[in-house]
């Protein structure tokens, strides 16, 4: 007879059981999690899935163990590809944690983030078309060469033992190394940054920055700077606005420092009794030309594109590569308006700068040359919008008189101020004769109508 203790004895012994076996269960899934499965979910990249199936996967399981991943100090995914294959992601590359130098350059990546990647010691991610680069915190990270990406940011305030830094060709638009004291050789030409503080800097032996937006460089303190010349630091491109003051064209700029403008293109040297007087056309936070023709020297860009501006150069304070040169293109809303004596341009009386739409004003007339009177500038300038060249219109103005003799006829007409319209002609040989006559004489056809009668013996008594 069955006794229902021994049946609850029963149940109890298969619930155990089961328990145990729920444990093992548990006990292997929870093995399993110390496995990476190289699969789409944690190396979505087809290729990158691929290399590491093939080359870190080596008992070739579908998994990566703790072991596996452990040897893996070196990373070189590329090397792996066939010609023309590219990696997108490197999404998984987390899983290294014990690597410590990746070499990634060149694979089509969009994308990179290794800060997971903490013993990392070096990385080249070099020309792919990078928008986006997270370091994160790297203590040991040493080497990194971003160069040729499209970043326009780059994070490595973390990164404090940094000794080489090469981020050219990008277009990242302000970085900050105030915590990369061991930072030695820096490379960010061509990018958009227009501040550079290497103050924190000091083991600084190397830098090319050029070609970025910076107006002024302090090198002060980078007194290992060795091997830095001014071209590695030159050509930056700075955007400046002018405005118009007191005939002048004025262009806004301010330096912390401004003494160490060395030099300008907009500089003038005035000859006084000592010799020469160099002026410098920075002063008072603004860049000063007289004309506009000054800052239109047509500066060229990189990509051939010409525009208004003027170079000056900044000294770096660092005598390796003191003067970095600066262009300044400078867009304006202004014209120059010149008033020249005649139509030949050869003397200009003066010159007016103008804001665009509004009216020049033009200098008083000057007394005008012999025989000549003044009739009107050559066009109008009451609604300014280009560069113009005006000049005076002269009709003449001649100051004839005539000498008659009544006897023989003898007809003399000249100009008493410019002696050049003189004429000699016999009026009473003439008189009553018409074009085609032989005793014409189209001297005495004053008023040109072909005829010679009373009507040019009229203009005759006039003068
Ligand atoms: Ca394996
Ligand atoms: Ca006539």
């Amino acid at each position: 007879m069955f006794k229902l203790n021994n049946i609850k004895k029963g149940i109890a012994s298969v619930l155990a059981l089961l328990t145990t076996a729920t444990c093992l269960s548990a006990g292997s899934v929870a093995f399993a999690e110390d496995l990476v499965a190289i699969n789409e979910t944690i190396f979505p990249d087809k290729n990158f899935r691929t290399v590491i199936s093939e080359v870190y996967d080596k008992d070739s399981n579908g998994y990566l163990s703790t072991a596996e991943i452990e040897r893996v100090k070196v990373m070189t995914p590329g090397a792996y590809l066939n010609e023309n294959e590219t990696i997108a992601s490197l999404s998984g590359i987390e899983k290294f944690y014990n690597l410590e130098k990746l070499y990634c350059a060149s694979l089509g990546l969009k994308e990179l983030d290794v800060s997971k990647n903490t013993k990392l010691t070096s990385l080249t991610c070099m020309g792919n078309g990078l928008t986006s680069l997270t370091v994160g915190s790297l203590a040991e990270l040493t080497w990194l060469n971003c160069s040729n990406n499209n970043l326009t940011s780059l994070d490595v305030t973390n990164c404090p033992a940094l000794q080489t830094l090469q981020a050219s060709v990008n277009s990242i638009s302000s970085i900050d190394l105030s915590k990369n004291t061991q930072l030695a050789s820096l490379y960010v030409f061509q990018n958009n940054i227009a501040k550079l503080d290497l103050s924190k800097n000091t083991n600084l032996a190397e830098i090319i920055c050029n070609s970025n937006h910076i107006a002024e460089l302090d090198l002060s303190g980078n007194t290992l700077l060795e091997n830095t010349s001014t071209e590695n630091v030159g050509d930056q491109w700075i955007e400046l606005s002018a405005s118009v003051k007191d005939n002048n064209v004025v262009i806004p700029c301010s330096f912390a420092d401004s003494s160490r403008i060395a030099s300008t293109t907009l500089d003038t040297v005035k000859q006084t009794d000592d010799g020469e007087e160099r002026i410098l056309a920075y002063s008072n936070g603004m860049f000063v030309a007289n004309e506009l023709m000054d800052i239109s020297g047509k500066l060229t860009t990189a990509n051939q594109e010409a525009k208004d501006g003027f170079t000056y150069k900044y000294n770096t304070g660092n005598p390796n590569c003191d003067l970095m040169t600066v262009n300044a293109v400078v867009s304006r809303n202004l014209y120059q308006v010149n008033f020249y004596l005649d139509e030949s341009k050869s003397v200009r009386i003066d010159y007016k700068l103008v804001e665009s739409g509004k009216s020049a004003t033009a200098p008083a007339v000057p007394d005008a040359p012999t025989c000549k009177k003044f009739v009107s500038w050559s066009e109008d300038f009451s609604n300014i919008t280009s560069d113009k060249d005006i000049y005076i219109v002269w009709a003449d103005n001649h100051h004839m008189v005539k000498n008659i003799n009544d006897e023989t006829g003898d007809v003399d007409i000249k100009c008493t101020k410019c002696n050049q319209k003189t004429l000699h002609f016999n009026f009473m040989e003439a008189y009553n004769s018409a074009k085609g006559d032989s005793n014409y004489n189209a001297n005495a056809d004053l008023n040109g109508d072909g005829y010679v009668n009373a009507k040019d013996y009229a203009i005759i008594l006039k003068y």
